[in-house]
């Protein structure tokens, strides 16, 4: 057994103590008890979902284009454009089949309009402004009405592209009528984007070809919601891309099949095993495997920039004297920090412990001390957790969290990011 796998048991153990014997360990749910298939709850860490009523046979949804203050890290404010508060805007979820009408109401203060990404609907509802319908003026409405017919991962953004960059893009997952096989445990979302954000702004430079911030589901690590997962569970990760580059999402320590694109699923024959996904500007791809392995698995682009945070240009010392890194972990192994900080050429270790400010956090619960130090960018974690352990996760997700971690990093001290 290597090292890291033996830390994680003895970890697991160790947390698994705490817990005691407290009856929370149950079978693991079939999802067809009563012989009918259920899927599971479509999960978009981060991010909420677009609440519908039913009118006139119709799902019906509300978006509100508007300016989101948001956060991509604690206490980096951002001034995003979005959909109902959030940046990414709220998943849409939808049966194959169903007739939808999607009120778009505008209160940004220029036009937009709204594209569904992949959907084969009417033209009319396209939602290109000027070729087939007026933009929606600041204070306007457009309702959208179609018929969806396909299923799989697609999604809906403005047509306008330098309103993408603002934050503009949302899920719209269908879902199929027979569910896909093999029946997936767990579906998670992933939306990518980037942004260019100069030092002491808050709004994103949408001219800018150089990109500073890297999200996932508008987090960036480790402010990224970790995915929950059971040992054992069939995990669906669905990722779409909106943005300037491409993002080769890796997953560590396991091997996967790419099941979708951004026109459905894929034909059974061409699941090719991979652990590397290239998501293209404007694709949906979704990944599939058996989470067979305990441990904290990253998840994340390995494009070297986009596993980083605030780049800025560097055009003099990395640091002021006394400032963010070089005091804030005196008493790390290996890692440059003094007079090393002052130099020009030496960004190399960027590593700065915040492990508190997500201590509270449930999906957190458990992590290894100093974790926050190896998370920056487009970064997040697929947790495959034993089964007590899980359990015990999904009780504080349920209860809101407020835990306080078991762990706390020697080396982790008083820190501020410089916005
Ligand atoms: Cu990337």
């Amino acid at each position: 057994m290597i090292p890291n796998r033996r830390a994680f048991f003895s970890r697991m153990a160790a947390v698994g103590g705490l817990l005691g014997a407290t009856g929370l360990a149950k079978p693991k749910p079939t999802g067809s008890d009563d012989g009918v298939l259920r899927r599971p709850e479509f999960e978009t860490p981060d991010s909420p979902k677009l609440p519908w009523i039913m009118n006139e046979g119709r799902k019906e949804f509300h978006l509100v284009a508007d300016v989101v203050r948001t956060e991509f890290l604690p206490g980096r404010a951002v001034d995003a454009w979005g959909y109902n508060g959030t940046v990414p805007g709220p998943a849409i979820e939808v049966e194959e089949g169903e007739r939808v009408r999607i009120i778009v109401e505008n209160r940004l203060p220029e036009a937009t309009s709204m594209h569904w990404h992949g959907l084969e609907i009417p033209v009319e509802m396209d939602g290109v402004p000027g070729v087939v319908q007026d933009p929606i003026p600041p204070g306007g409405k457009f309702t959208y009405e179609f018929q969806v017919r396909q299923n799989g991962t697609f999604f809906y953004h403005s047509h306008m592209p330098m309103q993408e960059m603002m934050g503009m893009i949302g899920f719209l997952v269908v879902h199929p009528r027979t569910p896909h096989q093999p029946r997936v445990d767990k579906d998670f979302g992933l939306i990518l984007q980037e942004w260019a954000i100069l030092p002491n702004n808050t709004v994103p430079n949408t001219l800018a070809m150089e990109f500073n911030w890297l999200t996932m589901n508008g987090k960036a690590g480790p402010a990224t919601t970790p995915m929950i997962a059971r040992l054992g569970d069939r995990v669906r990760i669905r990722l779409v891309n909106l943005g300037m580059d491409h993002h080769p999402i890796h997953l560590h320590g396991n091997t996967f099949v790419i099941t979708g694109g951004e026109a459905g699923r894929l034909p059974e024959s061409t699941w090719a095993p991979g652990n590397t996904v290239l998501v293209g500007v404007a694709q949906a791809r979704d990944i599939e495997f058996e989470a067979k392995y305990p441990g904290d698995w990253m998840v994340h682009c390995h494009m070297p920039h986009h596993g980083m945070n605030q780049m800025v240009s560097m055009v003099g010392p990395m640091m002021r004297p006394g400032a963010m890194a070089d005091t804030s972990m005196p008493d790390m192994p290996g890692m440059n920090h003094g007079p090393q900080k002052m130099t020009p050429g030496y960004p190399q270790d960027m590593w700065m412990v915040m492990d508190r400010d997500y201590a509270s956090k449930p999906e957190c619960f458990g992590l290894r001390a100093g974790w926050t130090g190896g998370m920056m960018g487009m970064m997040t974690l697929l947790r495959v957790l034993p089964p007590d352990l899980y359990d015990h996760v999904q009780v504080l997700r349920k209860n809101g969290g407020g835990h306080v971690q078991p762990e706390q990093h020697p080396a982790e001290g008083h820190h501020h990011h410089e916005n």
